[in-house]
């Protein structure tokens, strides 16, 4: 039987085999891709953040967490990606210079990829001298930055300046995101839009397209 709460509870505790297990056993039972994501993966995920936050738990087991949000993530992934669709768009994603998480990003380039868009994947911690020369390769339109730190946040700013520099705000939008990143923010730093998850930036990314 497939218990959304006990997929969170396995993701909680870090148990990858069990996370594979009932993430696959909620697909079949035809659970919808984002419900298992929302009220499963990311809903366990949520708690783990509270905890780390409040001390409860420390780095390690974050780690652990992470892991197992991953497994249940690579069972939903081909479920998401629709093979053969012509691309809408292409967008170079990354997370911004010196941050390292990537679970966000990853969720946003998988939904991406399911709506239909080419997903360049630039990895973690990208300067923005990478995302310049990204947004400088044939076809891409869209650049994706994503911050979790408030410290990394700058990063996303001093990107969107060397683009302007190199005379490529013209060729892509930018969109940002991330749990400290605000609608306000993306304002500020002059970018062309910003998401609070990951359903939401594939409206805005094609908002951005005129789709
Ligand atoms: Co870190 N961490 N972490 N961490 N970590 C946070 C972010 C933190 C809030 C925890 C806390 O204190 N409560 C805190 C940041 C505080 C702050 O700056 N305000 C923090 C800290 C402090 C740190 C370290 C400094 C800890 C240390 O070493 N002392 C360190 C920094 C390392 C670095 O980056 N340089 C660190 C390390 C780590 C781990 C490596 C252990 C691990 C990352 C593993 C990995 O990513 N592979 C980790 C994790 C897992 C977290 C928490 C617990 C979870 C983050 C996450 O994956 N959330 C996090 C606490 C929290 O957020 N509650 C925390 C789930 C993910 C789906 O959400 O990424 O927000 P999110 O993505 C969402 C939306 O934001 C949006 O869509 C996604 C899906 O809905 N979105 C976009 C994201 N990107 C987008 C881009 C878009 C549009 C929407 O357009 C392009």
């Amino acid at each position: 039987m497939a218990d959304l709460k006990e997929l969170a509870a396995a993701l909680m505790r870090g148990d990858a085999p069990a996370v594979d297990k009932m993430t696959k056993e909620a697909v079949n039972a035809g659970i919808g891709v984002k419900q298992i994501l929302d009220d499963g993966l990311i809903a366990g995920m949520q708690v783990v953040g509270e905890r780390f936050k409040n001390n409860e738990i420390y780095v390690p087991e974050v780690l652990i967490a992470a892991r197992a949000m991953y497994t249940g993530m690579k069972v939903l992934e081909p479920l998401l990606v629709k093979a053969g669709v012509k691309p809408v768009g292409t967008i170079a994603m990354g997370t911004a210079r010196g941050d390292l998480h990537d679970i966000g990003k990853n969720l946003v380039s998988m939904m991406m990829r399911g709506n239909g868009f080419k997903v360049i994947d630039l990895g973690i911690d990208v300067s923005p001298q990478k995302f310049v020369e990204a947004a400088k390769e044939e076809g891409v339109n869209l650049i994706g930055m994503s911050a979790l730190l408030t410290t990394t946040m700058p990063s996303m700013k001093a990107t969107i300046d060397e683009l302007q520099k190199a005379g490529l705000l013209k060729k892509v939008k930018v969109l940002i995101g991330g749990a400290p990143v605000t609608q306000r923010y993306a304002a500020e730093i002059g970018a062309d839009g910003y998401a609070p998850d990951a359903a939401s930036a594939v409206d805005k990314a094609k908002a951005l397209l005129g789709m």
